[in-house]
């Protein structure tokens, strides 16, 4: 037993070296060669934080925009970057996407969103098949089914088109993302989780996915006032014994206004 864990050291020693190698010669290996730029303008951008909240890795863009993912991570994972003066962003990767250098492009703020939460959330009840989409990923502590939030939205917002927009969602099991093979739960599938505003159902969320926007009807906005939004998470529909909510993450909520 002995020999094979010295074995395996040696193995890994090795390899890291010949990693080491391609990095100084400039070539990509995996984890390597990511970049942050300005969306818009495609120049570098240094000093963003990128973080892949799972895991609490965590790590900065350098003066050329560059970083390197030295993580270890199984299945889908929500990747976030974060800068002053830039809208929070978001991206779900897995091992495959990871392995490639990945090209970030990030937007200037440009003060028309109001950003509503940053962190990690779990909805749910911690209660969860191994199959379900991106079960590994769970280790935050449910908050519980629902996400609710208060926040000001100003009189000129009615005369224009308002969006929630969610930065990424995964781990929701409906009879879609069964479908779009999001999860590999054969006999069992949830209801959709609900976004309500003011107390009004305005959407249900079939799929996974980064970027989902959602319209906010405009007859419902509180303007000058405070206003509300919520997210539900569904129901597992096919255990009736007892109430077992679909377990999901979400980060970067924000209102966009267009
Ligand atoms: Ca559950």
């Amino acid at each position: 037993m002995k020999k094979l864990s010295i074995f395996l050291l040696m193995l890994f020693i090795t390899s890291a070296s010949v990693n080491a190698e391609a990095l100084t010669g400039g070539v990509s290996t995996v984890g390597l060669g990511n970049k942050v730029v300005d969306a818009n303008t495609n120049k570098p951008i240094p000093n963003a934080q990128i973080t892949l909240p799972k895991i609490q890795f965590s790590t900065k863009s350098d003066e050329n925009g560059n970083f390197n993912l030295n993580a270890n991570f199984n299945g889908e994972t929500i990747m976030s970057v974060e800068k002053e003066g830039y809208k929070p962003f978001s991206l779900t990767i897995n091992e495959q996407i990871a392995a490639k250098p990945m090209l970030l492009g990030i937007q200037k703020s440009e003060g028309k969103e109001v950003v509503i939460e940053t962190e990690m959330l779990h909805l749910g009840d911690n209660n969860f098949s191994a199959g379900s989409a991106n079960s590994s990923q769970f280790t935050l502590k449910a908050i519980g089914p629902f996400y609710t939030k208060a926040f000001k939205m100003s009189a000129n917002t009615i005369g224009l088109k308002n969006f929630l927009v969610i930065g990424s969602i995964i781990g929701i099991d409906t009879a879609m993302a069964r479908s779009m093979k999001q999860n590999s739960i054969r006999n069992a599938f949830s209801s959709p989780p609900e976004v309500y505003f003011n107390g009004t159902k305005i959407a249900e969320i079939h799929l996974n996915g980064d970027n989902q926007k959602i319209p906010l009807p405009n007859k419902l906005i509180r303007a000058d006032q405070i206003n509300e939004i919520t997210i539900q998470t569904g129901k597992n529909l096919t255990q009736r014994a007892y109430v077992d909510y679909d377990d999901i993450e979400i980060m970067n909520l924000s209102i966009q206004t267009e």
